[in-house]
């Protein structure tokens, strides 16, 4: 006759050794499996009399218990260390830099942003914006150009067809100068601001799209004069190409909105089909490129946005935004900053984590 015990405790003893899932299902299967030994032993109790029944049922009984009881055990912990394992070897790092995943980038309009307002914040400059749908007045009025004034016609203006409650006409802002005003109206004098943003005009060609962006300087105080106008504008123009042969020529020109107004060229070379700032413009193998407008703010615009001119006065700049990326990453043509072709995304943008600190560059590459 099979000896119980001992084969139930060699059974216990195989299904603790069992190192995997694969070896206690064979152990399962060798005890309570139809042809397992347990399942066997149970058979026979039909062929006996009662009392050798009675004799032999609690040992068989009792091996089953056991056997089951161990096996579910084991399997239980057999699956903890399994899922345990798992956890292990799945761990992601949610620091690590996206490698297999596709990648985004930022295109190289935000970066200039980013580098304007970090070297401005510098120089002591806030950050201010602007609604891109203004209204005639902030956009032209009060910027010293009433209905009849020539220099609208210039801005081939898009129109919305409605009109403000107050029946002034409403449009899509051609320059960031309206900042001005508001920033003036907002929080009075004295202002050092920089309107990075949007603005739209009808114009298309390649150095000219219909919607690009602007960065409005304004900074209103006691004794401003031209020379801090020259003097912020060649500190910021240094930082932002990171070099020190910059130089800017302030030409004589008109807006409605400064008096004295002058047109900001900056000398540059061609090297190999690719302009690169730096040096005289009227150097040999240099000329210049006009890149914004300034000049002292008109003493009509502080009157119309509330300040008293003879207490107060500044200077005021707008810059190309497009412009100075282009002539900084050396792109070519203006229309595809906006086409959203990936392929010139990928080539031109920057990674997410290249943010620009004037520590660590204004100007690092992706
Ligand atoms: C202005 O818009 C004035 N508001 C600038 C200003 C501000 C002068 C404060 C005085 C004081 P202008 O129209 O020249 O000026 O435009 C300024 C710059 O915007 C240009 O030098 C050029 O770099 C850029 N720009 C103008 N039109 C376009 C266009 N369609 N596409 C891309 N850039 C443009």
């Amino acid at each position: 006759m099979t000896d119980i015990p001992s084969q139930t405790e060699a059974a216990l003893a195989a299904i603790a050794a069992s190192a995997t899932l694969d070896a206690l299902e064979a152990q399962r299967l060798e005890t309570l499996g139809k042809k397992g030994w347990v399942s066997l032993a149970l058979k026979t109790l039909g062929g006996m009399n009662p009392e050798e029944r009675t004799a032999a049922a609690p040992a068989i009984q009792s091996a089953r218990a056991a056997i089951a009881e161990a096996l579910d055990a084991k399997k239980a912990a057999l699956e903890a260390a399994a899922l345990e394992e798992q956890l292990a070897r799945e761990t992601i790092d949610l620091t690590l830099p996206a490698q297999a995943a596709p990648k985004g980038s930022v295109h190289p309009v935000s970066q200039v942003m980013d580098e304007l307002a970090e070297i401005f914040a510098d120089l002591g400059f806030a950050v201010a914006t602007g609604p891109e749908i203004e209204d005639d007045w902030h956009n032209f009025t009060a910027l010293n150009m009433d209905e009849t004034h020539p220099a609208r016609a210039m801005h081939d203006t898009f129109y919305f067809p409605d009109k403000t409650a107050e029946g002034k006409d409403v449009l899509l802002r051609t320059h960031t100068s309206p900042v001005q005003i508001r920033s003036m109206l907002d929080q009075g004098a004295p202002i050092r601001i920089i309107a990075p943003g949007r603005v739209y005009r009808s114009d298309s060609d390649a150095t000219h799209t219909p919607m690009f962006h602007q960065v409005e300087g304004l900074v209103i105080d006691k004794d401003i004069h031209l020379g801090h106008l020259k003097w912020t504008l060649e500190t910021f123009f240094k930082a932002f190409f990171e070099r020190e042969d910059i130089v800017l020529r302030l030409r004589p020109s008109y807006f409605p909105f400064t008096e004295p107004s002058v047109e900001v060229d900056v000398g540059y070379s061609n090297e190999g089909g690719r302009r690169v700032v730096g040096g005289h413009g009227d150097a040999p193998g240099h000329a210049w490129m006009e890149i914004g407008g300034s000049g002292m703010v008109n003493a009509r615009v502080l009157e119309f946005a509330g300040l008293d001119p003879a207490e107060w006065q500044g200077f005021a700049f707008g810059l190309g935004i497009d412009r100075i990326a282009m002539l900084k990453y050396g792109m070519n043509d203006l229309r595809a900053f906006f086409d959203g072709d990936p392929r010139w995304l990928a080539h031109y943008g920057f990674s997410p984590f290249d943010q620009p600190t004037l520590s660590a560059g204004v100007g690092a590459r992706a």
